[in-house]
């Protein structure tokens, strides 16, 4: 069984956070060290430590990260110039909280490693 992150802690609302967007499936908010003019992570509200963990049951969920990626890129006002949408695994990945979680990145001209 894997171990809670401090992400279930946002998600449960225990700790505060800028979260931009919440459903009964996943959880949206922003980066506490953002990379780039607009950082948020959008994550499952189930614990999946990592992209390694996923299987077909999740799919609706995985799905989910990117209808509400692209919604918040909308309201953020970067849909159209570009973002970028990354999921770390691992360390090679550079991984640092097991807790699945999509980055997005936008609001400037990315260089080729954002985050
Ligand atoms: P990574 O893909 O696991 O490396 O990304 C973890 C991100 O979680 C990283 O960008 C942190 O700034 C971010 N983060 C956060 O937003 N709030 C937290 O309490 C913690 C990490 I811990």
């Amino acid at each position: 069984m894997a171990e809670e992150t401090i992400f279930r802690k946002i998600i449960d609302k225990e700790i505060p956070a800028d979260i931009l967007y919440q459903d009964e499936l996943v959880t949206a908010f922003r980066d506490i060290n953002p990379k780039a003019s607009t950082h948020v992570l959008i994550i499952p509200n189930k614990l999946i430590p990592t992209t390694n963990d996923v299987c077909e049951a999740d799919e609706l969920v995985l799905g989910r990260l990117f209808t509400v990626a692209r919604k918040i890129a909308e309201q953020e006002g970067i849909a159209e110039n570009g973002y970028r949408l990354i999921v770390n695994c691992n360390k090679h990945g550079g991984q640092e909280v097991y807790h699945l979680h999509m980055h997005l990145v936008g609001g400037e001209q990315l260089g080729a490693m954002v985050t």
